[in-house]
């Protein structure tokens, strides 16, 4: 192999086996999902979907895509015929900007999170394509719980009357009210659009609580607390608004080229393995994780925003909540010590984005690594010795 690129390879393997991940949006895949990811299959163009190709010599690829459908619907416990899944997406970004393509005209509004209250860019945000095609009706959390105010995104989605809203973010620690999220959908007229990629795997797991009951379309990642490759799903539901024909066309030819059969087949592992009953412990453990690292931060004076956790990701405010040092720096101060984490805006954020006011902190890889809630008490107590210094 290329001395010079194994050497690097060699070298991030190192450093993820040496370092604490608590990055939220990261995990460690299994081998058999890394070995689907570096198949020949990496040599193979696929424009279309199965049996409907535009290139020949498809006759394995479409057998892994239908089952990687297949493996998605399972995951999530939905029937075929009730919801359809396209598992194409090269990542997050694009997926989202396809519904949107197909869904919303150009210049309609979409109802998202701000990102400072932990949306996503692709939520609608200014510097985001989704923002300048379409225009973002922001809303947040309530300025004194830090958790979602439903009222009060009732008011803003009544008045400002969205094509679609937006639900599932990613610095947002708390559960979701998907159900109070359909009636305010229903109020004003608008798609119901849940972003799980943070959470995918807990649903699965059945350690949150599912959108599907809920949702018009769902999109998430596959990389996240689902701990599949790098790569994203649309699920739709289907009924007379025949949107899964229109997010199919908009995936492919709309936005993208060929798909990355490699990373279908990766997924389609993932997926095998989230519908395990081994991964239903994962999720709680992902979760019970959180909220025992929650709570020692927490008693060492960390300020946690929303003053907990219902997921695997904890936010802390390490500049407001009255420790002063800002989100990038603490971000250095572990990196020095091998935690890595990141920096991240909060709620009512008064600093840039490069140095907010506190960092993010996630349990999925360190779960994945066996970690349990005794490993967490030493994590808060470490994280602590560290900033403290
Ligand atoms: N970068 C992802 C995250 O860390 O949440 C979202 O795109």
């Amino acid at each position: 192999m290329d001395k010079e690129i194994q050497k690097l390879i060699k070298g991030e393997e190192v450093r993820q086996k040496k370092t604490m991940t608590l990055i939220a949006s990261e995990n460690f895949v299994s081998k058999d999902v890394l070995t689907a990811l570096g198949s020949v299959l990496t040599n193979k163009y696929s424009e279309g979907y199965p049996g409907k190709r535009y290139y020949g010599g498809q006759t394995y690829t479409d057998k892994i895509e239908i089952l990687c459908q297949k493996r998605a619907l399972k995951a999530f416990k939905l029937k075929e015929g009730e919801w359809a899944v396209n598992v194409q997406p090269l990542s997050g970004s694009p997926a989202n900007l396809a519904v949107y393509l197909a869904l919303v005209p150009q210049g309609e509004k979409i109802m998202g999170m701000s990102l400072d209250h932990g949306g996503h860019l692709t939520h609608g945000h200014k510097v985001s394509a989704t923002g300048k095609i379409w225009k973002q009706v922001p809303y947040g959390v309530n300025k004194d719980s830090e958790v979602i105010d439903y009222e009060e995104i009732k008011n803003i989605a009544i008045n400002e009357k969205p094509k679609i809203i937006v639900a599932g973010y990613t610095a947002y620690p708390r559960a979701v009210d998907f159900k109070k999220f359909r009636e305010i959908a229903d109020a004003c007229g608008a798609i119901l659009m849940v972003d799980m990629s943070h959470f995918a795997g807990l649903v699965a797991g059945g350690a949150y609580q599912s959108p599907f009951q809920y949702a018009d379309i769902v999109t998430t990642t596959t990389h996240k607390t689902l701990r599949g490759p790098r790569g994203a799903m649309i699920f739709s539901k289907i009924d007379t608004r025949e949107f899964p024909k229109l997010i199919d066309k908009a995936v492919f030819p709309g936005l993208q080229g060929g798909p990355h059969m490699n990373q279908v087949a990766a997924t389609a592992v993932a997926l095998k393995e989230a519908a395990a009953p081994e991964f239903k412990k994962y999720a709680k453990q992902v979760v019970a994780n959180a909220k025992v690292l929650a709570e020692e931060l927490s008693k060492r004076g960390w300020r946690i925003v929303s003053g907990g956790t219902d997921s695997h990701l904890i936010l802390v405010d390490t500049w407001m909540g009255g420790k002063g040092i800002s989100g990038a720096e603490a971000s250095a101060k572990l990196e020095k010590k091998g935690i890595i984490v990141n920096k991240n805006t909060i709620p009512g954020e008064t600093r840039s984005p490069f140095d907010p006011s506190g960092i993010r902190l996630g349990t999925a890889a360190v779960t994945t690594r066996g970690a349990k809630e005794k490993n967490m008490v030493k994590i808060a107590q470490d994280i602590d010795n560290i900033l403290k210094k």
